[in-house]
């Protein structure tokens, strides 16, 4: 047995006027009360440092768009996360905006391990939304103007005496996001989101919102042999109201944990990371059972399919 005692650090709204500082304190006190636990890694949301500012377009206040990303990561007001978590001795994974020295523009998350010294970063592969502003909505998605897709795909890494991957979001909907980090023999996976309950495209959806949230996890979860870890920023931030529902997911496909407000909120659960075994030594034996000559479509460019 491999018990990871992880905590999901759900974070209610975070307003326009936020402060990094505020932010930040609300970050601490939760990886405290994870510490106090005993959780060994706590697993923030998606952009958990700010508002999630591409619900507006911005171009007329280019310095605000700018306010919203890190340039450094620690920088001047993220290395207190990082001090912190060495102090308590807790890793933690963080979902934040990335400006690169190159001016490139990336919606990333790093994994830090107990030390404090970071594993990796995952830059997000499926940026939803659009390009240009669409003043019919209600509210903007613009994570596909204020962001570049990432280049680098889906990678593992070897900590927390296991096997960790990382995702974004809408990442979370795509079979290929679990398949990928599973077939490098991933144990957890680690998703921050935020996911407004009012899908503009098709409002068919929006009651369905939790269902779906749900449905992709646990399906990721079981189909991969693999725990789990979906963390939002939920509640009505901004007039926009956003899905809670954090949770925790076994390999089984089965929820350990699930969030109850929409708000603050941390969820701890053990994880025995050797319970992917069960999975992927047996029904979902790759080497024994993929025909992946049979799925060659899957990797055709888009154009050619
Ligand atoms: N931040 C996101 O990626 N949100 C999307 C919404 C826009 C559909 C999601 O998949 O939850």
């Amino acid at each position: 047995m491999r018990s990871l005692r992880v905590g999901a650090a759900q974070l209610g709204p975070i307003t326009r006027d936020a402060s990094r500082g505020e932010v930040i304190d609300r970050l601490v006190t939760l990886m405290r009360r994870g510490s106090d636990a005993g959780a060994q890694l706590i697993v923030f949301p998606e952009l958990a440092l700010t508002t999630f500012f591409p619900r507006w377009y911005l171009d007329d206040v280019p310095e605000e768009l700018d306010s919203y990303y890190e340039t450094e990561m620690p920088g001047p007001q993220t290395q207190r996360l990082f001090d912190e978590a060495k102090s308590l001795g807790v890793g933690f994974y963080l979902g934040y905006a990335e400006l690169t020295p190159e001016g490139k523009r990336y919606n990333s998350s790093v994994l830090v391990e107990r030390d404090g010294s970071i594993v990796g970063r995952y830059r997000k592969v499926h940026l939803p939304g659009h390009e240009e502003h669409e003043p019919d909505r209600p509210f903007q998605h613009l994570e596909r103007r204020y962001f570049e897709e990432g280049p680098d795909g889906f990678g593992v890494w070897a900590a927390f005496d296991g096997v960790m991957g990382m995702a974004l979001c809408n990442d979370r909907r795509w079979p290929e996001t679990y398949r990928v980090m599973a077939l490098q023999r991933v144990e957890m996976v680690l998703i921050g989101y935020n996911t407004p309950l009012h899908y503009a495209p098709d409002p068919s959806q929006n009651p369905l919102q939790s269902f779906h949230n749900r449905l992709v996890m646990q399906a990721g979860a079981y189909q991969n042999g693999t725990w789990v870890v979906g963390v939002a920023k939920g509640g009505l931030e901004e007039g926009v109201e956003s899905l809670a529902q954090s949770m925790i997911i076994a390999p089984s496909g089965q929820i350990i944990a699930e969030a109850v407000t929409t708000d603050d909120e941390l969820l701890v659960a053990d994880c025995d990371l050797d319970w992917c075994k069960h999975y992927k030594e047996t029904l979902f034996d790759f080497d024994r059972y993929r025909r992946p000559e049979m799925y060659e479509l899957i990797t055709q460019p888009k154009s050619e399919q």
